[in-house]
Parts: C-alpha cells; structure tokens; sequence
C-alpha cells in the first residue's frame, strides 16, 4: 500500500532519556497503571476532522497543509484521507479514531449523493478496520458546516432545517453503528443564538429535546449498544450556545427525561472557555454520574478562543487522569484528540510530533494520577476535612434525624463554632508537585 508518511516509521517507546523526537519518552503501551495496561486506561484516539481534514487555514489566510494527499477527485481524495488515517493511526499505535460524517465522505449535489458517497467509504474503512483492528471512539454529524444550518439544525427556526439535520443524524448513527462505534456525540455546532430579539429559546431547546430522543430511540431501534455523549460549549460559532458546559446540560437533560440516555463528553478548551478548570467539569460530571469520555486538547488562556491544542501541559493531564480514575477508568469512552497542529507547523512529521506530545503527556498525566492516589494524603485531607459528617450533629444531619428547631438548639449552646480547620491549599498543591517532581 502507498505511505502517506514515507518518512516516519512506526512510533516506539524509547524511554525519557531518549533524544529521538520520533518516539514515546513516557507513553509505554504495556506498562501495567492502576490494573491495567497504560493503552487500555488511555484509550487514545485520533480525530479524522483535524488531523485528515483540517488544513492550517485560520480568517486570515488560507491553508498552510494539504489534506488531499496528492488526489483531486473528490472520492479518490477521500478515500486517501483514509488510507493515510490507518497508516497514522497504525504508526502511532493509536487504537481508535472519532469522525464527522462529512470528514469521512464530500457531499454531493443531492443528500442521496453524499449518503452514496458515505456508503462507498464506509465500506472502505470497514475493510480497514478489519485489517488493522482500529476501532471507532466515536462518531457524530456535521451539522454547523453547511449554510442551511447558519440558524443552527435542532435548534433552527425553520421546520425545513431540523428535518434536513434528522435525516443527516439519522445516516450518521447508521454509518456510526455499521462500523461499530462505541458512542455517538451530539455537539452543540449551532445551536445557540447570537440575540434574543429573534429568538425563541423555548421553543428551540424543547425541538433540540425532540430531535435528541428521536435519535436515541431510533439507534436503539436499528442495534445501536453505544454510549450518547454531549460536549457542552459555552460560546463559539454562536455568542452563545444552549450546551454552556456540563451543569448547565444537566439541567436540559434532566428537564426533557434525556439524562439516562445521555453522558458527559468534556474537551478541556470548552470547560476554560465556560471560565471553568478542566477538572472542574469532570467532576461535575462524575458526581452526577454522567461522566463518559473526554476531548483532550488545551487552548490558550491569553487568547480565549478554541485553539484546539494538543494537550502538553502535564498538571491539567495530571488532574483530568484523577478525575478519570476517580471515576473508575474509562468504559465505552476514551482520550480523543480533539486538537490540531499549528498553523506553522505544517509537514507531515508535525502531526507526529504533535500526537507524540499529547501521548506523553497524558502517559505522565496518568501516571501521576496512579501515584497521587496510591500516596493517599491527599484524600486523607479530604476525608478529615469533612469528618464532622461521620458522627455527632453531623451525622444526625445527614440522617435527617436534625430538625431546625435541634440545630437551632445546638447552635445556641455550641455559642460560637471553634472547631473549623486551615483548608492547607499550598501544604496541597506542594505534595502535587513532589509527586509529579520527587523521585
Ligand atoms: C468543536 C468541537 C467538535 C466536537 C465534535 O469545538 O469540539 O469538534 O468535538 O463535533
Ligand atoms: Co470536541
């Protein structure tokens, strides 16, 4: 078969010392964390939108990279897109990949065109999968792209739209359980709104409720066993999009009966651009149950959009890693780079190095995570922070065995509270980092 990436190899692990920038310092598939195998608690996957798709353009200027990967033809184009997917994933040791509908497959002059077009490299990247054992994360629509959609699709004023985006979800799942996709995404695209003077909120919200268990009702009807995720957003292509970030999700799922159908999928740039730490949403997420897979990228705080970064920074890693063991690893989720290679950085081997980066970092992310919690202090903290629960009023309160009139009683003979400790934040986040720093 013809290689995309004739000048990179296949990607190994060569330890931290090594200065071959073409291989894994921290990333050891085999190596054994928490029970399992550093492969089976990453669960890495590669985003077919960014890495076969995107092309370095930005609102001011075009491409720096094609993506077309010496074809012209339309299907012949795409069909190289997946070829070159499987070589990389194959190279990288990445085991599975996430895709939209229209990064798989061009449209064509008619939606029974491009459903052909969806059909034929289905095919194709069955054929490939059975060869290489390469799975899907996920898969999703693309219904922010196109004009018709500049209104939103389940969200859309007009009655036209949401039936174009039903017909378009309902070949997405098709395609999504026919390569066996272990879940199905719904992100927000467009829908949100740029100005409540046109703008009925109600009405759009209750139609986006509709749309989602007319499609969850009918994966099921055809097979589907996947997981449903919704990433939230808060804002970006809309001012402001209805899926602000995980509470705020939670609050439509639960009003609409969605919330046992439906799981959290977080991307670390939209939990800071809800003014939010990454952490922070996968929390939220796995005290209300809902925690499912993750979109691991970074942005830049200083510019404030989303930059979709491959993640290096090794705390937030660190921190989304405890998150993620706290929640008992990953089931049908999994680490998909959402992220793409900078404008600049535009040869093929950046896209490795680039992968290489987030790999790592995530390697060491887990690794500190295992740690931090083999090491217990800081749970132990936690635990004797809230240890007024465990007995006395605290108990009684938790019981339900505290009316108001007994705590107003207890408050009066306690006179004043003298028992409330120092939250020790720096005695804290010092143990961070002689864990991810000391021997
Ligand atoms: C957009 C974004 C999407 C979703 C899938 O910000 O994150 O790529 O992950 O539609
Ligand atoms: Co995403």
């Amino acid at each position: 078969m013809k290689q995309m990436f004739e000048t990179v190899g296949k990607i190994t692990y060569e330890g931290p010392k090594s200065r071959n920038p073409l291989a894994f310092r921290f990333y050891q598939p085999d190596e054994m964390i928490g029970g399992k195998t550093m492969r089976e608690q990453l669960r890495f996957s590669l985003s077919y939108w960014h890495t076969l798709c995107a092309e370095g353009t930005d609102m001011f200027g075009s491409g720096t990279m094609a993506k077309t990967f010496g074809e012209k033809e339309p299907m012949a184009v795409y069909r190289a897109k997946a070829y070159a997917a499987f070589e990389l994933m194959e190279k990288l040791g990445i085991d599975y990949f996430c895709f939209h509908d229209r990064d798989i497959a061009p449209e064509g002059r008619s939606l029974a065109e491009t459903n052909r077009n969806l059909d034929e490299i289905t095919g194709l990247l069955q054929q490939l999968m059975q060869e290489s054992g390469k799975k899907v994360l996920w898969g999703t629509a693309n219904c922010f792209g196109h004009p018709r959609y500049m209104h939103g699709a389940g969200t859309a004023p007009n009655a036209d739209v949401f039936a174009f985006a039903a017909a378009q979800i309902k070949k997405a799942v098709e395609i999504t359980a026919a390569l066996g996709g272990e879940g199905y995404v719904f992100w927000g695209g467009r829908e949100g709104y740029e100005t409540l003077l046109n703008t009925n909120m109600g009405l759009e919200q209750d139609n986006m409720a509709r749309l989602m268990r007319m499609t969850v009702d009918y994966a099921r009807s055809i097979g589907f066993t996947g997981d449903f995720y919704i990433e939230p957003k808060p804002k970006e292509p809309t001012k402001h999009q209805y899926d602000f970030d995980v509470s705020t999700v939670l609050a439509f799922l639960r009003k609409y009966g969605l919330d046992k159908d439906f799981k959290m999928n977080i991307e670390a740039n939209h939990a800071t651009l809800a003014q939010h730490t990454f952490q922070h949403e996968l929390t939220v997420a796995r005290i209300n149950g809902v925690f499912g897979s993750v979109d691991a990228n970074q942005g830049d705080l200083q510019l404030g959009w989303d930059t979709d970064q491959f993640p290096t920074n090794v705390y937030d890693t660190a921190m989304c890693m405890l998150e993620v063991l706290r929640a008992g690893g990953f089931t049908k989720g999994g680490l998909n780079f959402d992220a793409k290679t900078r404008r600049g950085s535009n040869t093929p081997e950046d896209i490795f190095h680039a992968y290489i980066a987030g790999m790592d970092a995530f390697a060491l992310g887990l690794r500190i995570a295992q740690r931090l919690l083999e090491d217990g202090r800081l749970d132990e903290f936690v635990a004797q922070r809230y240890a007024s629960w465990n007995s006395g009023i605290g108990a009684d309160i938790m019981a339900g065995r505290a009316s108001m009139e007994q705590l107003e009683q207890y408050a009066l003979e306690l006179g004043e509270v003298s028992t409330n400790q120092s939250g020790r934040q720096e005695y804290l986040e010092n143990i961070v980092n002689q864990i991810m720093f000391g021997a």
